[in-house]
């Protein structure tokens, strides 16, 4: 990792166990919770953090919401709604990138100092990881770089593969062709 990197951090483990300012939630329009990440944040949390959310309204995709985290060991959760993965023709790496500047827009507003996010949109949403992986790690470093005040960025990826996968992208590595076979 270059010096640039210093305040950016690749670990595998459970997201709703992280410790910081803020996590990320890859939620759905509706934010209503649902399966993967988003389920369990909201089951990590308890019922007050749907309650929360039901006085928001809907999130469009791009877009992000602050809440409290409740009975999660972080202060905040921050929602944002990844794009659904139709090929890439449908704008959805604009898309995806919107949402990293999403959250960090609330995280510059509320002043937040660390943050964990997920990897949004590979999930039930299809993105792929590779792809989503450079343009994550991009916006990441195009905000710690815009925002001094941001002291620890830590993405959670949940199995060995994609931390891999992430690994492979921070390192530079060329994305290979066709993806690594997944
Ligand atoms: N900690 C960290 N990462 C996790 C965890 C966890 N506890 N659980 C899953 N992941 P997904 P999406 C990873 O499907 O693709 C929901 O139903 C998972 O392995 O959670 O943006 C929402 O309500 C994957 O790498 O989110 C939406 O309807 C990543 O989190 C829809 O899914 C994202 O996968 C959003 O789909």
């Amino acid at each position: 990792m270059s010096l640039s990197d210093s305040r950016l951090e690749l670990v595998q483990g459970d997201i709703t166990k992280v410790t910081a300012d803020a996590i990320v939630n890859a939620a759905n329009s509706a934010l209503v919770g649902g399966g993967g990440v988003d389920g369990a944040i909201h089951r990590a949390a308890g019922r007050e953090l749907l309650e929360e959310c039901r006085t928001l309204g809907r999130c469009p995709t791009g877009e992000a919401r602050i809440t409290q985290g409740y009975k999660l060991p972080a202060r905040h959760v921050i929602h944002t709604v990844g794009p659904v993965w139709q090929g890439g023709g449908r704008g959805e790496a604009g898309q995806l990138a919107r949402c990293y500047q999403s959250v960090f827009a609330l995280v510059e507003k509320h002043g937040l100092r660390t943050v964990a996010f997920p990897s949004i949109s590979t999930g039930v949403y299809g993105y792929p990881l590779e792809k989503a992986s450079r343009i994550a790690l991009r916006e990441i470093r195009a905000a710690l770089e815009r925002l001094p005040s941001v002291e620890k960025v830590t993405v959670v990826l949940f199995t060995p593969w994609d931390l891999e996968v992430y690994r492979r992208a921070l390192a530079g590595e060329p994305e290979p062709e066709g993806g690594l076979g997944r």
